[in-house]
Order: C-alpha cells, then structure tokens, then sequence
C-alpha cells in the first residue's frame, strides 16, 4: 500500500480500495515534521500529491521568475515545523500568551542575525510578507490622506508603492515618478522636480523591475529637500545588499522594507529594519497590535536560519555568481538581438523590450513555459500594452544559481530563449527544447 501510485485526489488507483481514505492524520505533529517526506510515503492526501506535483514541476524546469528562488532544506524544515501551533502575540519578552518562553529565543535569534545580517540598529521580523511590511512603514510615518510619492507601477514599481488598485493609492494620496524616458534609468533631477512640485511626507523608492543600482543617497537628499521620509524597499535585492553587492539604504533611509525570499533566499516573508529607536517602536506598534495578530512563528524561525545562511561566506560567493550569471545571460541574449532595457543590467534581473522581436509579453511567457522555461511577462516603462499583455519580460538568475548553473548553462538558456522566440508556435520545437531543459535540470538537483 505504501508503494501504491496514488491519484491527485488522494484516493487509491485499487477498484476495491478506491473509496477509502489511505491514511488517517492522527497528529498534526507528524503531518508538520517533513511535508516533503509525507508527500513521499504514500500517505495519500490530495493535498501531499498536489505538493508532489508542484515538487516535480520545479524540479523538472528552468526557474527564471526574478523574485523566486530555492530555499534551502533547513529553512523548508523550518517552516513545516511544529512552531506553526503556537500562539505568540507581542514580541520577545512581552507576550500576550503563556509557553513563549522557546519562541522568545527563537524570534530574538531571528531579530539579532537580521541585525548582524545588514548592520542595522533595530530589525522587526514579524511582517507576514513584504506587503505587509509597507503597509506598517506608512503606519508608522503618515496618516490617511498624507502624501506619498512612490515609483509609478508601470515603471517598475511595486503596487504597494501608491498604486491606485492597492491600499497604497487609496489610503494615501499617491503620486509616482518614472523612469527617464530615454534611457530607462531613474532621472533623480526629474524625480527631484516632482517632489517639490508634490511636496509628499514619504517617498519610496526600491523596484521590482528595475535592472539598474539605486543611488539611496540620492532619494535622502531630495527627501529630505522637502521634509519627507524615506522608506527603501529593497525586496528584490535584498541579497546583494547584504553581501556588499550594492549600495546599503541602513543609516540612510528612515525606514528599510523587505521581503525574505528573493535573493535573500529565505522563507516567503517580510522584514523591516531602521536605526532610529524611535521609529523602530512605532513600526513594532504598526505591526502588532495595528496591522497583524500572531506571527507567523515557524516563518520566523526559517528566517532565523536563512539569515545564518546569509552570513556565510559560501553566501557572498552565491550573490556574486548571480550576478556574473545574469551578465553572461544578458550578454548572450543581447548577441540574439533583444533588447534590454537600460542595455543591461546591474543586478539579477533584466527586462527585455519584446517590441523588436514582434512578440507580446504575454505569447512569449507562454511559448516559453511550454518549453519548461518559467518567467513572468512585465510591462517595459510607457509600455503600450496593458498589464495583461506587455512588450516585456523579467528574467532572473538566482533559482537557477542556487541550482548550481553557471555561465555556460546561462548561455545555452539564452540560445533556448532565442530558439523559443523564433519558433513561437511550432510546437515540435517547443517539446524538444523542454526535453532538453529537463536533462539540463537533471544534473542540477534541488536537494543540496
Ligand atoms: N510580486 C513581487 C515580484 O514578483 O517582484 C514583488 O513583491
């Protein structure tokens, strides 16, 4: 029984057997110990196939989503682990529960390696995810109403950076700022000019899709050249400024966001650090008790163990092979005619124009996910093209480095991109690049 192949629904394939349950979940303990092991032993649960299925489906492709990488088995162990039954509301030392005394020491690990992590004074690890530690940046610096000046989503931008459809654009007044149009690169003399024109209490910088390194210096000067706070949101390169890769916003902006699973390569997280002890209780009180109830305590331990990841040596060297990987990347797409924008790239990420290639975002994400290759379609700034469909692309390289590939695989991927692009509809083609993508991630496995 054991053995036995089971449907996604969790039922045994036996005629006889069919309409029974395949396993029972006695404790929840067992069931939160080793998801990756229960979806292995046959228990049977739909959900532990569908797991399985998803398991399969990373491992067999080339993972090229920016924002997504591969954690580490520490830090899945971690958040399948047993902390998920406790309660803990408040922060270490001051809990609003009894039997916190492990998740005290648990939680101050995780705030003490963040610290050490970015050199900063105080760290709050409570944000459910990156959203939600925007959401208490504004808490704790404007009031509805006030104004924010965030860059523009279709610039790159985050939505939570003042976009009209997020609580950013309809809590707070919100304006945004692009990109230079000639060039795609941020202008800091326009967004200057904007800023005193909309005279905002906060501005935000930090992208999703910006291939380029951010000046923070410069957003503090014209921050504060019109009395604003800054709030940097480095979600995305998160990992590479911890490792000296790139400019730190610590001691610079008032208030710093994160998410914990891009290249910072954690659990799917936030975080939120600053220097200014009077500000870091008032993000402690917008997290908790104004915005979210009891953490996430079994994410907050995964994150403990992926900033003692990060610490690491073996981390630096993995932020700087990201990087000599996207740059092969970009260089051998670049030899194929695409366009990039800005020309290429400073960090993980490119953005690719489509517009040269005759292709929608849309067609070419699909085309290439039928050949195993996943990316997301992202809009290129002033795009002419609505969200659902773009000119562009976003590409990463941190999946695939953790994986171990190089530049020689970055290369070869760029040719497969090149080969998808001129065989959009030929579906032969398409299967032959996936069985090829399929060997390739053979010799890479996810277990490390
Ligand atoms: N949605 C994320 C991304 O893909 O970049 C940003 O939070």
């Amino acid at each position: 029984m054991a053995k036995e192949k089971l449907r996604a629904d969790g039922k045994s394939p036996h005629p006889k057997r069919a309409g029974r349950k395949n396993f029972q979940v006695k404790n929840t303990v067992a069931v939160n110990k080793n998801i990756m092991k229960s979806a292995k032993s046959g228990w049977g649960d739909k959900v532990f196939a569908l797991i399985k299925e998803e398991e399969k489906r990373q491992t067999d492709g080339l993972e090229m989503i920016a924002s997504e990488n591969y954690v580490s088995k520490q830090v899945l162990e971690a958040t399948g682990s047993v902390l998920t039954n406790k309660y803990a509301e408040g922060y270490p030392g001051h809990r609003y529960y009894g039997g916190c005394e492990v998740i005290d020491k648990i939680e101050s690990l995780a705030i003490e390696r963040l610290k050490k992590l970015f050199g900063c004074k105080f760290a709050n690890v409570q944000p459910h995810c990156g959203s939600s530690a925007n959401m208490a940046a504004y808490y704790a610096l404007i009031k509805p109403g006030d104004k924010l000046l965030g860059q523009a989503i279709d610039a790159g931008g985050h939505l939570t950076h003042g976009a009209k459809v997020s609580f950013s654009g309809q809590i707070y007044k919100s304006f945004g700022y692009g990109l230079d149009s000639k060039t795609g690169f941020l202008n800091y003399e326009d967004i200057a000019k904007i800023a005193k024109k909309v005279k905002p209490k906060v501005v935000m910088c930090g992208y999703s899709a910006y291939p380029r390194s951010i000046d923070f210096k410069k957003f503090k000067k014209i921050a504060r050249s019109v009395n604003a706070y800054l709030i940097a949101d480095i979600a995305h390169i998160a990992g590479l400024v911890a490792t000296g890769y790139h400019q730190s916003p610590i001691g610079i902006a008032d208030i710093v966001t994160s998410t914990t699973h891009k290249t910072l390569r954690g659990p799917r997280s936030g975080i939120i650090m600053t220097n200014d002890e009077e500000l870091a209780k008032k993000i402690n009180r917008a997290i908790f008790p104004a915005l979210q109830g009891g953490p996430l305590e079994h994410v907050i331990a995964a994150k403990a163990v992926a900033f003692g990841e990060a610490l690491k040596p073996s981390f630096k060297k993995y932020i700087g092979d990201i990087l000599e990987n996207m740059k092969v990347f970009a260089k051998t797409l670049m030899s194929f005619d695409f366009d990039l924008v800005t020309n290429g790239t400073d960090n993980h990420l490119i953005l690719v124009d489509l517009r040269s290639k005759n292709l929608t975002g849309q067609e070419f994400e699909s085309a290439l996910g039928e050949a195993g290759i996943t990316v997301n379609k992202n809009g290129i700034p002033l795009d002419p093209l609505p969200p659902k469909i773009t000119s562009g692309i976003r590409v990463g390289t941190a999946a695939l480095t953790t994986r171990g590939m190089r530049p020689k695989e970055m290369q070869r991927i760029a040719e497969m991109f090149n080969i998808v692009a001129e065989n959009i509809s030929n579906k032969k083609k398409l299967q032959e690049i996936k069985r090829e993508v399929k060997s390739m991630t053979k010799k890479f496995p996810l277990t490390r």
